[in-house]
């Protein structure tokens, strides 16, 4: 099969799109191999959508779990996080081969912190007012850890966003509402742990999962 080809490189090709539910990236390498006078392609596809985050305390997600059923009960719809999913992003890795898990758990495992106190202390929108989030307090603690976070990830080469970090818990997407944003009381909690999360469609549920913890 394939008689004629006779690249030795493999060949790699990079298909990028917009899903309803969210950018995509596949990346597939065609490994080119000569066997018994045969030239045969091997493909490999990976799609390990990835980031790196903080995940709160039962206590925490009770507040948060509040302010976002305090939204939808003011809201005409709204798609609304699941209590399981509130989370803060540090860092989207995005699409990647799961072979390169190994290499960002060793990052990880580089990234030293001292625990911190990760104060929420208002709501606010993107998107024209359809993503809702809750802010966090924008201290050294958190902004320092994000930064070295992204800068040992860059090392690794790593590409993240160049956009300004807005560290926020997404509460809703595509949310209908007249509410604006109201004061809120600020909690929070000392963060000494940071997970890295791999996010995936189960059942056409969106679901994230831990599957690694570096401690501070
Ligand atoms: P968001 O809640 O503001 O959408 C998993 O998708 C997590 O990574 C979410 O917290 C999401 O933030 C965040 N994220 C950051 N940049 C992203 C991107 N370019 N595409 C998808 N998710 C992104």
């Amino acid at each position: 099969m394939y008689e004629g080809i006779h690249h030795t490189e493999p060949w790699r090709v990079c298909i990028c799109g917009q899903s309803p539910a969210a950018p995509y990236r596949i990346c597939a390498t065609f490994p080119v191999v000569r066997h018994k006078g045969k030239t045969e392609i091997k493909l490999e596809v990976w799609f390990m959508r990835l980031f790196i985050a903080v995940n709160f305390n039962d206590e925490t997600g009770a507040r948060l779990l509040s302010l976002r059923d305090e939204l939808s009960g003011q809201s005409r719809r709204g798609d609304f996080t699941a209590p399981e999913n509130l989370h803060l992003t540090l860092v989207f890795i995005g699409e990647t081969n799961p072979k390169e898990v190994d290499a960002i758990k060793a990052t990880m495992d580089a990234i030293t912190f001292a625990p911190f106190t990760a104060k929420i202390d208002r709501l606010g929108t993107f998107s024209r007012g359809t993503l809702w989030w809750a802010g966090l307090r924008e201290d050294n603690g958190l902004m320092g850890l994000q930064r070295e976070v992204e800068r040992k990830l860059a090392l690794c080469g790593y590409q993240t966003d160049d956009r300004r970090y807005h560290p926020h818990i997404t509460l809703g997407r595509e949310v209908a509402t007249d509410a604006k944003p109201w004061p809120i009381e600020p909690f929070g909690e000392t963060v000494g742990k940071i997970d890295l999360m791999k996010s995936e469609r189960i059942g056409g549920k969106l679901t994230y999962t831990a599957i690694y913890t570096k401690i501070g």
